[in-house]
């Protein structure tokens, strides 16, 4: 019987290993054993640096605050050999990858011995400045691709990001030359307890996407402990009925060959019936705990007999280990031999902790190993001391030969992968739809259905999404123009059989609307896919996102995950507020405007008028595009408070409340006050004691109210706030400004309340959370009188709910009156 071999790496157990796949698809030209060589000295060195790279620090950063610095070397060592095999062999310029957030520092580390990162980003690890704790586009300098953190959110990303491409690529908008890539998710086996992975799986499918790989790093633990064994049954059929191809990687090329000796089959049978958690527990204690249970249970055969007795421990713990996610040809072979453009699931069997101390402890998720077990560690891996971040230090091939390699790696080919597109050219105005009376929902469908009828590169860039309220949120006008994306043309049944709709359902590659099932975090992911084609795939889309605004609250998450990806998009939430009255508390938002004032990222907007949407609007298509490089028409040099040179997204809270309109001309300071977020309706005479300030569908009340207090306080004002976040950011970020030297920083809110007696006092009103407006006090220092909505919704009238919840205009009247009293009381 042959003995195993004594360092189990998989040098040696090469031979039988000569997969058509690997050589066919692998571009290296290095000859496959010297490939594997290469890779594994690489994998040695990744985890060598993500490691070290946690433990520098942790423990020998100074820390100034006593707090545990952190980072997962647990997690990290789960994933060496699979990121190595993909950065290093698999992967293409052209492929974009999703990091599982705790293998941060793996990828920092690979992208150091690409070159594409600095040993200061390394050093400075979760400091200030440093390589980020969870891969960021925004924050790290290396190239990431999608950012990561809330888990399961990076796995929706690709799928999204395929869609985009589908788009972008049916569509011939690839730039020439560009070439489809994979759009790849590292995936921690947990994030699949996220509900919103299934919700991307099933709207993938629905999209028929492809060139969507999941790596599923199966090391069944999650943070707290070992995940269920039946899950992956289940999984696994899930996958499979959504049209994917499921490749299990359980066993690696050790254990292959142990199962091929005497009894091996009883060998493959107990680790398959073996529990997570045992299997875990045992990978800690290790060789003593393997032989005690391998012998209690088959120590009567012969062949587990004579194996037991051949190996070390080391080399038991090492066969005992040998799973297929840390074998590198097993997992070279399983990528390699994916060619089409299926969407495909790899379960890759792994151990957490791999290799480390901390290996299968069920508390190892956030453990950082000690110093002596870093010495310990360190000396193992042959790393010379002092020289813990040289590349290549410590691994028995040359320098020159390794660099070599890596100089050729297919995805580094192209260096740096972010792309600019070409700006979309955006018409100074966009016209106010016509009418004396309308909502601004309904001012948004017929501004967008107007653009649907010309033939302009904006009208072709901009493509509109919606979880399941299309027509509902007014697209209806666009979609019957534009139609709905699909990468198979899909007749209009209804239409086909002369079944009379006001609604064109056709879809065709052509369509330039994604419709989505319901499920809001699928919008703002699908959001932050196309918001980030210019970057992503070189041409610029304008994504235009509608839901209900109550809704958002349930794709919040992902809101917050595009805006932190910089994805450039407008959503529109509408209706809005207990102005929606007889839907009731359950559709009716309270706190939105809060969430647009706290959004980074995001320019929050609640018009009134059609006048002042269509401004905003065409604003809005401008800010989306712009950038250092293209800083915006309207951003004005050396005024940065709002940092409108950056550019952002917008999001516009509208409403379904039809609203008498404006009959006016507006110039372009009107313009201006517009977008930088309010203008006095009616201008206050100078020292003026009061003034009602109002947002949106409220505007009415706020008038009325203000008709009736002028005749007794004549001179007060009648201010319309039409972006309550924009003004705020402006306020905060001038008083930034003047702290640091700048004193002429002045804010449109300060200029805008300068007529008003110090004293004066300020009543505040709209649909929405009190708090959006009642900051406006603090500029100039008046007395506020807060009004708004603080408690759910409920179904009624306007007239009733706004009586009841103490917005209408008798509501304001009575704040006005409070407000004079107060001052009189001053006084
Ligand atoms: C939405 C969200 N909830 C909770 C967390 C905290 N968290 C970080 S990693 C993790 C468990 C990860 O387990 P797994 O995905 O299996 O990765 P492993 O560390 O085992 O590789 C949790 C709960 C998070 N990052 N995001
Ligand atoms: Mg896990």
């Amino acid at each position: 019987m042959t003995r195993l071999p004594a360092v189990l790496l998989p040098r040696l157990v090469l031979e039988p290993f000569m997969s058509t796949a690997l050589t066919k698809a692998s571009a290296s030209a290095a000859p496959l054993q010297e490939k594997l060589e290469l890779l594994s000295e690489l994998e040695r060195k990744v985890l060598w640096l993500s490691t070290w790279t946690i433990h520098q620090a942790n423990h020998l950063r100074n820390s100034r605050d006593g707090l545990k610095v952190g980072g997962h070397q647990a997690s990290s060592a789960s994933m060496t050999a699979l990121m190595t095999a993909l950065y290093f062999d698999v992967l293409r310029p052209e492929d974009r990858i999703a990091v599982k957030p705790h293998a941060s520092p793996v990828f920092h580390a690979i992208q150091y011995l690409l070159g594409n990162q600095d040993v200061e980003a390394l050093r400075n690890f979760r400091a200030f400045g440093g390589a980020q704790s969870y891969p960021s586009r925004t924050k790290d300098k290396d190239d990431v691709d999608f950012s990561t953190g809330s888990v399961g959110l990076g796995v929706a990303m690709t799928s999204f990001a395929s869609l985009a491409q589908d788009y972008l690529d049916m569509k011939g908008l690839l730039p020439a030359g560009r070439e489809p890539g994979r759009m790849v998710a590292l995936v921690g086996d947990a994030e699949l307890d996220e509900g919103n992975v299934y919700e991307a799986l099933l709207e993938g499918w629905k999209h028929d996407v492809r060139n969507v790989w999941w790596v599923i790093d199966y090391n069944r633990q999650s943070l707290d402990s070992v995940v269920t064994d039946r899950l992956f049954g289940q999984i696994d059929q899930l996958f499979q009925t959504m049209g994917w191809r499921v490749v299990t990687l359980k066993y690696g090329k050790l254990l292959q060959a142990a199962f091929k000796r005497p009894d091996g089959e009883a060998l493959r049978q107990w680790i398959d019936d073996c529990p997570n958690s045992l299997y875990s527990a045992l990978v800690f204690t290790g060789a003593s705990g393997w032989r005690k249970h391998l012998t209690a249970d088959l120590g009567d055969l012969p062949g587990i007999r004579d194996l037991l007795e051949e190996l070390s421990d080391l080399e038991l713990e090492r066969l005992m280990t040998n799973l297929a996610g840390h074998d590198l040809e097993t997992v070279l072979e399983a990528f390699h031999s994916i060619e089409d453009d299926q969407p495909t699931c790899f379960i890759c069997y792994t151990v957490k902790g791999y290799q480390l101390p901390l290996a299968g402890h069920k508390d190892n998720h956030a453990g950082l190993m000690n110093p002596d077990q870093m010495a310990e560690f360190q000396r193992r891996l042959g790393v010379p001391e002092g020289k813990e971040w040289e590349p290549f230090a410590g691994l028995k091939l040359e320098p020159e030969q390794l660099q070599s390699f890596l100089r050729n790696v297919p995805f580094n080919a192209k260096g740096r992968r972010r792309y600019r597109a070409d700006y979309v050219p955006v018409p100074e105005e966009l016209p106010r739809p016509e009418g004396h009376r309308m909502s601004t929902q309904e001012a948004f469908g017929r501004i967008l259905g107007d653009i649907a009828r010309q033939d302009s590169l904006l009208a072709e860039r901009i493509v509109t999404t919606s979880p399941d309220v299309t027509v509902s949120t007014n697209l209806g006008a666009w979609v019957n123009r534009r139609g709905i994306f699909d990468r198979h043309p899909r007749e209009d049944i209804f239409r086909a059989e002369k079944v009379v709709s006001a609604q064109r359902w056709a879809m065709s590659p052509e369509g330039q609307h994604v419709e989505l099932g319901i499920a809001e975090n699928n919008l703002f992911i699908a959001l932050s896919a196309l918001g980030l084609s210019h970057s992503l795939f070189g041409t610029r889309l304008l994504p235009i996102g509608t839901l209900y605004d109550p809704f958002i609250q349930r794709g919040l998450d992902s809101l917050n995950y595009a805006c932190y990806q910089d994805a450039r998009f407008i959503v529109v939430g509408t209706p809005s507020g207990i102005s929606l009255a007889p839907e009731g508390g359950a559709h009716q938002s309270v706190g939105t405007p809060l969430i647009g004032m706290s959004q980074d990222g995001l320019a929050a907007f609640e018009p009134a008028y059609a006048d002042e949407l269509a401004l905003i609007l065409g604003w809005a298509f401008d800010y989306l595009q712009r950038d250092s490089e293209h800083p915006g028409r309207d951003a004005v040099p050396g005024t940065p408070w709002l940092r409108d040179e950056e550019g952002g997204s917008v999001y516009l809270r509208l409403s379904t409340r039809p609203l008498d309109q404006p009959d006016r001309n507006v110039d372009a300071s009107l313009r201006e006050q517009i977008i930088t977020g309010g203008y006095w309706l009616r201008p206050p005479a100078e020292g003026a004691e009061l003034a009602i300030v109002y947002s949106g569908a409220i505007a009415p009340e706020a008038s009325a109210a203000w008709e009736a207090l002028v005749e007794e306080v004549p001179g007060a004002g009648l201010l319309a706030v039409t972006s309550a976040e924009r003004l705020n950011a402006e306020w905060t970020a001038a008083a930034r400004a003047r702290k640091a030297g700048r004193a002429d920083a002045a804010c449109h809110a300060d200029r805008l309340l300068a007529p008003l007696a110090p004293d004066a006092g300020l009543v505040t009103v709209l649909d929405g959370h009190p708090a959006t407006l009642g900051w406006l006090g603090s500029v100039r220092g008046h007395r506020v009188q807060a009004l708004g909505v603080e408690h759910f919704g409920q179904s009624g009238d306007i007239r009733d709910l706004y009586r009841h919840y103490g917005i209408d205009q008798d509501a304001i009247l009575d704040a006005c009156a409070a407000a004079l009293v107060q001052r009189a009381r001053r006084a």
